[in-house]
């Protein structure tokens, strides 16, 4: 099966392991100034590599439902990670599914280190690396790191000491089916909606999650407005359809899904990082009412806003894509908005 991440997104059958899966065929290129490996530039424009570990936990094994087992690999300052940190808080598996956090300084080569001295991270506390890499190599030894990173978040089974997925629109569907093998009762994905929560996400994803990065990372005038316009075109739309609802999909009132967490994760960085350090300057979060709102509305959800850290988000960006600011200079604003506390400012 080819994914396509370019054009949509399509869940992953079950038990199917990618390596290097592609959209296009093209090869893997290293983006030496943005410290990422991506698909090439074509035109300027930035292309988000795939995942490449796409097991999920079934009762149809390998990978069986049970507390204690998995682990989880983040970067608070991620917005992809973000996704899962916050799929375990709302589904309650924070007693299930153990969790270990990398430094916020991502490497050169766009690969994650473990730094217990830097406040909000942690050891990895399960295999006793220092760096992610190391962990993706004893998943699959042939692991080089030539042609690809290993990304965050990352899915660990403890039991038979791999990773089982590294896309995170898949863990956090699969912590639903961990957390109903528990005995949850609440759902981020409820069965009548799961078509409405896919459309909402996939329409998401290139515009507003990607169409971030696809204008940060630019590399020519073309691209950049290209990437800003469709970004701003869907914040607007999302502002419109916030209007009267709550949440995005369903009735809109009290259904929280996977489509407001993945939408969330990016808004709640708009204004601290993306609107200066990614040049999403057409207007900000806080100027949208609905879209504010919506980011105020979920931060005050029990044990939300504790899985925000302002300092790994801000200080990741400014300082590891060193090309796009060479002293890594990092903002002291914004004075507004829901930022408050940060940490700061003397981060080496
Ligand atoms: N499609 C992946 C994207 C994960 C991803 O790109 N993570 C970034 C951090 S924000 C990463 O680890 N990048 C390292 C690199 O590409 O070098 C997902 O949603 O889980």
């Amino acid at each position: 099966m080819t994914l396509n991440l370019v054009e949509g997104w399509k869940l992953a059958p079950p038990n199917t392991r990618f390596f290097i899966a592609q959209s296009e065929g093209a090869p893997m290129v290293k983006d030496e100034q943005a410290g990422a490996w991506t698909k090439a530039y074509t035109g300027g424009k930035f292309v988000r590599k795939s995942s490449e570990f796409r097991d999920i936990i079934s009762h149809d094994g390998p990978f069986e439902p049970a507390s204690g087992r998995y682990h989880l690999y983040v970067s608070l300052a991620c917005p992809w990670a973000h996704r899962t940190v916050m799929a375990r808080t709302l589904l309650g598996l924070e007693d299930h599914v153990t969790v270990d956090v990398v430094d916020w300084r991502m490497n050169p080569d766009g690969s994650w280190s473990f730094n217990p001295d830097e406040p909000g991270a942690t050891p990895d506390r399960v295999n006793g690396e220092h760096h992610l890499e190391a962990v993706y190599r004893r998943a699959y030894p042939e692991w080089t790191n030539e042609g690809r990173v290993g990304t965050v978040p990352v899915l660990w089974d403890k039991a038979t000491g791999t990773i089982v997925n590294n896309e995170s629109r898949e863990i956090i569907r699969m912590f639903g089916t961990l957390a109903k093998a528990l005995g949850a009762t609440t759902t981020l994905c409820p069965d009548d909606l799961v078509e409405e929560i896919d459309a909402m996400i996939t329409s998401n994803y290139e515009s507003v999650n990607n169409g971030v990065y696809k204008s940060g990372f630019a590399r020519s005038q073309d691209a950049y407005e290209a990437a800003v316009s469709t970004l701003f075109d869907r914040l607007d739309e999302l502002d419109r359809h916030l209007e009267d609802r709550e949440w995005l999909v369903g009735d809109g009132r009290g259904t929280l899904t996977e489509a407001d967490l993945c939408l969330f994760t990016t808004l709640v960085r708009f204004d601290l990082v993306y609107v200066v350090h990614f040049k999403c300057n057409l207007q900000r979060i806080i100027d949208y009412p609905h879209l504010q709102a919506f980011v105020e509305q979920m931060l005050a959800l029990p044990g939300i806003r504790e899985t925000c850290d302002w300092t790994h988000i801000k200080h990741h960006y400014f300082w590891s894509h060193q090309h796009m600011n060479p002293y890594r200079i990092v903002p002291l604003g914004p004075r507004t908005g829901p930022h408050a506390p940060q940490r700061g400012p003397s981060l080496g």
